[in-house]
């Protein structure tokens, strides 16, 4: 067993937070619902990326409170969180040195989201990860898009992207502010063994780092990465973390109402708990930095129920 596993294997619960510029749209472009999960509007209504550029000129989260994220997700009795730095729109919530598209450089807002995150984290004794979309990336020229490019400003070199963007990023994430947990690779869209031992080059300098299965080129990382069920026996021998939505969509839909209940978000921790995983449960914050209210209730129930059977 591989002691950087102690304290993941030990915590069990976390909270997954999609945030970043799909809340602004929230799921309806051109006065159209836009089917299917939210954080994927730009590809799936093919939004011309100059398009999509104003969004940013909307991202100004006056209701932005960390603290309150953490507390929030402490009371449920969760004991990590993980949050998208960069999603496959491209647009990184921390300040970048590589792009402008950034939170800082292209919104009215013109701080970063990440920085104090992981400072209210460290501050209440929870761990952080940061989601990094390393292949998809629907703003940068070269980046990777799922069913291919749709505008000509994304053409360009992935290896270029991979280089001047992608690298570099995930060396800012970890950086930067330091103490960084669990780094959440996504989606390893044309990611070779050589492009992904770039990456790995990266991360080798993190050796306490716990990284998921997602990177891509024949490399495992540390966990599995069952998404929206639980697997019927877990995985014999692998640590893994299911990673769930309370509704139908990761990041925000003003319209998305099919949550699911208390109970059947306890039963499924229970669920995975027993088969020996652990849960990254998700909740997608409004464009004004606040976390839905059916999702804050429900969070509320589970930790009640946590408390109630001593939870420790
Ligand atoms: C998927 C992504 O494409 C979704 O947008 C979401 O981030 C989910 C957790 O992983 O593969």
């Amino acid at each position: 067993a591989d002691p950087k596993m102690n304290w993941w294997k030990h915590d069990k619960f976390g909270m997954f937070i999609h945030w970043g510029l799909y809340s602004v749209p929230a799921g309806t472009y051109h006065d159209k619902k836009i089917k299917g999960i939210g954080e994927w509007i730009m590809n799936t209504a093919k939004i011309p990326v100059a398009e999509y550029q104003q969004y940013a000129k909307q991202f100004n989260p006056d209701k932005y409170d960390p603290e309150a994220w953490v507390r929030i997700a402490k009371d449920a009795g969760m004991k990590y969180i993980v949050i998208t730095a960069k999603h496959h729109d491209g647009f990184a919530m921390f300040d970048s040195k590589v792009t402008d598209w950034d939170v800082v450089d292209s919104s009215p807002y013109g701080k970063d989201i990440i920085g104090p995150l992981i400072a209210a984290c460290h501050k209440a004794g929870l761990k952080i990860g940061l989601y990094y979309s390393q292949a998809q990336d629907w703003h940068h020229p070269g980046g990777a898009a799922s069913g291919g490019h749709w505008d000509k400003a994304q053409d360009g070199s992935f290896d270029d992207y991979i280089d001047k963007i992608s690298v570099p990023q995930v060396k800012e994430i970890l950086s930067n502010y330091g103490g960084i947990d669990v780094l959440w690779w996504d989606t390893p869209q044309d990611m070779t063994r050589p492009r992904a031992e770039k990456f790995e080059a990266v991360i080798k300098n993190y050796p306490a780092l716990i990284t998921n299965n997602r990177l891509g080129g024949g490399f495992d990382g540390d966990t599995e990465t069952p998404e929206q069920f639980v697997p019927a026996t877990g995985f014999p021998g692998r640590n893994w973390e299911s990673c769930m939505t309370m509704n139908d969509t990761w990041g925000y839909k003003s319209y998305d109402e099919n949550w699911k209940s208390p109970q059947t978000l306890i039963r499924n921790l229970a669920d995975v708990v027993s088969k020996g995983g652990n849960m990254l449960l998700n909740v997608g914050p409004n464009a004004r930095g606040e976390i839905p209210q059916p999702s804050i209730d429900r969070l509320a129930a589970v930790g009640k129920w946590l408390k109630v059977n001593k939870e420790s």
